[in-house]
């Protein structure tokens, strides 16, 4: 059994929701709880908490972490967090007294060797971990964190179609460079990796017909999406032609449990504010936090390549089989 806390942005894309499914879906995990992270973290603890409640899992504690990041950036909420998902009442779970980040330091010190922690969104409340308790780097047992960029995915009209500013990390660059310093355990699971994992066709209409509440729980949240997808791209200046359901969040959930669906590599991060090239403004920023490999001995664990099928029809399975 995997004893693992989920660290996440849930309510911005619909794949952090997921990845809180998988978990509550999965026998292989001890579900030991989610706190949030970035922007309104009361409320997406309150969104949590509702998916927790809906699928039969109130047990699970959820805590409320560190909205802002621990640089000057701001953190963004588009406002359409939670829309859908409290149609049929707010939920009567709450989220636990106490901080993110006092759970987190608690479990891990408590619990030597055992947790794991897998990352949806910034790493604000696992850096302040860090920098707050001495001993969490060493009794923590695995980090997982959805981020960064390794290989840049380009399509065969020679554009770049993995964003070379990961937004996880670069929602908060200081605390990713804390926690990707940090000498923990880390597997980073990148962009590119998790852009191979889209929802076929097929597998998003099983969704829609299966009856468990997870699956009923996804095709809700899915159904306004798209509408939200296009704000957000647009906000970034992304064209919106290049889109799919992808499980960024669920992989690296699935690997906590099945490290065999990713083929991983032990590779040097570096973590730096190198010069870079963003094409679609013509200039070059240095302000970017990137994830670059670099010839020197290992510091992490990545994933470079994926198990495709085998993990989308597992993540398939689970949520239609399942609570
Ligand atoms: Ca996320």
């Amino acid at each position: 059994m995997e004893r693992l806390v989920i660290d996440t942005d849930i309510g911005t894309y619909y794949d952090d929701a997921f990845a809180v499914l998988l978990a509550a879906n999965s026998p292989e995990v001890q579900f030991e709880g989610v706190t949030t992270c970035y922007g309104d973290t009361e409320l997406r603890a309150e969104i949590a908490c509702k998916i927790l409640e809906f699928v039969g899992r109130p047990e699970v504690p959820v805590y409320a972490g560190i909205g802002d990041p621990l640089g000057e950036a701001e953190a963004l909420m588009f406002g359409f967090e939670g829309e859908g998902i409290f149609d049929d009442g707010r939920p009567e779970k709450k989220p636990e007294e106490g901080s993110a980040v006092e759970f987190l330091t608690r479990i891990v010190r408590e619990n030597p060797g055992e947790i794991t922690i897998c990352t949806l969104g910034t790493v604000t409340n696992v850096a302040a971990a860090i920098r707050q308790d001495p001993t969490f780097v060493e009794n923590l047992k695995h980090l997982i964190i959805m981020g960064g960029v390794i290989v840049p995915v380009v399509d065969e009209k020679g554009i770049t179609r993995s964003p070379v500013e990961e937004y996880n990390l670069n929602n908060d660059p200081v605390a990713a460079k804390i926690v990707m310093e940090s000498g923990a355990n880390i597997t980073l699971v990148p962009i590119d990796v998790t852009l191979r994992v889209p929802m076929s066709e097929q597998q998003i209409e099983a969704m829609r017909t299966a009856r468990s509440k997870s699956a009923q729980l996804v095709s809700r949240i899915l159904e306004p999406w798209p509408e939200q997808e296009r704000l957000i791209y647009l906000s970034v200046g992304i064209p919106t032609e290049f889109t799919g359901i992808w499980l960024h969040d669920p992989l690296t959930i699935a690997v906590a449990f099945d490290p065999s669906l990713i083929t991983s590599a032990r590779i040097h991060v570096a973590t730096e504010f190198a010069p870079t090239l963003v094409p679609r403004d013509l200039l070059i920023r240095h302000d970017i936090l990137r994830t670059i490999p670099k010839k020197k001995a290992p510091n992490m664990n990545v994933a470079v390549d994926v198990d495709a099928d085998r993990f989308t029809q597992l993540f398939a399975d689970r949520i239609t089989g399942g609570l």
